[in-house]
C-alpha cells in the first residue's frame, strides 16, 4: 500500500484525518479540483498551491487521447510533465466516456466507444485502464466500473454492480505499481441498499487502500443520495479513506463529511466560474447581473483570497463576458472557497 491514513479527530461519524500519499501529506476532508488536459482551466500550478489544493484530478480519458499515456510515461509521468509537485488522482475513464459521449456501450470485456479523433470503435478494458493509469503515474488510481444513472431502475443496476465487482479483480491483477500507486475500488448499486451492501462487502474483502462511492450526483433526490452515502460509510473500514465521486456542491460536501466521507471532486466550482457565478456563504453570486456593474464591494467581503482582496464586483462584471481573466479570477475565488471548507 502506498498510503497512510491516520484519523486525528472524530465528531460523531465525521472525522478529520491525515492522508499521506507518495507526493503529498494532505488533510481530510478535502476537495479535489478537476483538471482536463493536465491543467485546472485558467489557473497556474503556483496559484493552485497558493489556494491550498492538495490533490488534483487528471483526466485519464483526455490524457490518453492527447498527448497519450505512452508519451506521458516517456516524459517521466504526469507529475513531471505538468510540473505538479503535490498529489494527483486519475479516474478510470469509463465514466467520462459514458457521460461525455453517450455513444459508449458496455460489455463484459469493457467500455466500447467511438474515438472522438477518428470515429473508429475503441475498447477500454479494466486491464487497459489500469495500464494507462500506471503510465500516467498518479498517487491514486481508480478501478474501471460499470456506471449507470441512479435514476434508472431494474436489472441493469444489478448487472452493473456485479460487473463492477468482477472488474475489480481484473484491475487488481493488472495493477503493476502497487507500491507507488493506490488503487481505489468503487461502490456501485444505484439506490438499492441490498445491492450497495453486496458491493461494499465485496470490495472490503479485497482490502484495497481506499474506497469510493460511485454512481451518485446523477439527478437523484438528496434524501436518496445521502442515504446511500450513510449506508456505505457505515460499512467501510474506519482506517481507509472514503471518496464520494463527482460531489459536489458545498452543502453536499458538508453533509457527506458529517456522514463520515473524506474526499470529493467536482467540476462545479470551476465550471460555474466560467458561467460567471461565484460561490459565497449565502449561496451564489451571479457576476453577469446588471446590478454588479456599479458594485464596488469584493465578491465576498469575508473572503481572504487574492481576488477578494484586490478586485471589485464591478471590475469582474466588466471582464466576465469579455475576457478570459474574468473566469480565471472567479475560478480562483471559487476554489479558494472550496478549499477553506
Ligand atoms: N464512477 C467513476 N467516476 C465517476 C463516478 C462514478 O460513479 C461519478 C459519480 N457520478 C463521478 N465520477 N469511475
Ligand atoms: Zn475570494
Amino acid at each position: 500500500m502506498a498510503l497512510r491514513f491516520e484519523v486525528l479527530g472524530r465528531f460523531n461519524r465525521a472525522r478529520a484525518a491525515q492522508l499521506t500519499l507518495p507526493h503529498f501529506v494532505s488533510q481530510t476532508p478535502l476537495f479535489m479540483p478537476v483538471g482536463t488536459q493536465g491543467t485546472i482551466k485558467g489557473l497556474t500550478n503556483d496559484q493552485l498551491e497558493e489556494i491550498g489544493c492538495q490533490i488534483i484530478l487528471g483526466n485519464t480519458y483526455h490524457l490518453a487521447l492527447r498527448p497519450t499515456s505512452e508519451l506521458i510515461d516517456e516524459l517521466g509521468g504526469l507529475h513531471k510533465f505538468m510540473n505538479w509537485p503535490r498529489a494527483l488522482l486519475t479516474d478510470s475513464g469509463g465514466f467520462q466516456m459514458v457521460s461525455l459521449l453517450h455513444l459508449a456501450d458496455i460489455t463484459e470485456k469493457g467500455v466500447t466507444f467511438q474515438s472522438p479523433v477518428d470515429g473508429k470503435p475503441m475498447l477500454l478494458t479494466p486491464e487497459e485502464s489500469i495500464q494507462i493509469q500506471n503510465r500516467i503515474g498518479a498517487d491514486i488510481i481508480m478501478a474501471l466500473d460499470d456506471v449507470v444513472r441512479t435514476t434508472i431502475t431494474g436489472p441493469r443496476i444489478e448487472e452493473a454492480m456485479y460487473r463492477t465487482l468482477r472488474w475489480i479483480d481484473r484491475c487488481i491483477a493488472a495493477h503493476k505499481r502497487p507500491n507507488e500507486q493506490n488503487l481505489f475500488g468503487i461502490i456501485q448499486g444505484g439506490l438499492d441498499p441490498v445491492l450497495r451492501d453486496i458491493c461494499v462487502r465485496g470490495l472490503v474483502e479485497r482490502n484495497l487502500p481506499g474506497y469510493a462511492i460511485g454512481g451518485l450526483a446523477g439527478g437523484e433526490d438528496k434524501d436518496s443520495f445521502w442515504r446511500v452515502v450513510a449506508q456505505c460509510t457505515a460499512a467501510l473500514p474506519e482506517d481507509k479513506p472514503r471518496y464520494v465521486m463527482g460531489v459536489g456542491y458545498p452543502l453536499d460536501i458538508v453533509v457527506c463529511s458529517a456522514l463520515g466521507a473524506d474526499m470529493y471532486d467536482c467540476v462545479y466550482p470551476t465550471r460555474t466560474a466560467r458561467f460567471g457565478t461565484a460561490l459565497v456563504p449565502e449561496g451564489v453570486l451571479k457576476l453577469k447581473h446588471r446590478a454588479m456593474a456599479t458594485d464596488t464591494r469584493p465578491i465576498d467581503p469575508s473572503c481572504n483570497c487574492m481576488v477578494c482582496k484586490k478586485y471589485s464586483r464591478a471590475y469582474i462584471h466588466c471582464l466576465v463576458t469579455k475576457d478570459a481573466m474574468g473566469s480565471q479570477l472567479l475560478s480562483y475565488h471559487n476554489l479558494f472557497y472550496m478549499m477553506k471548507q
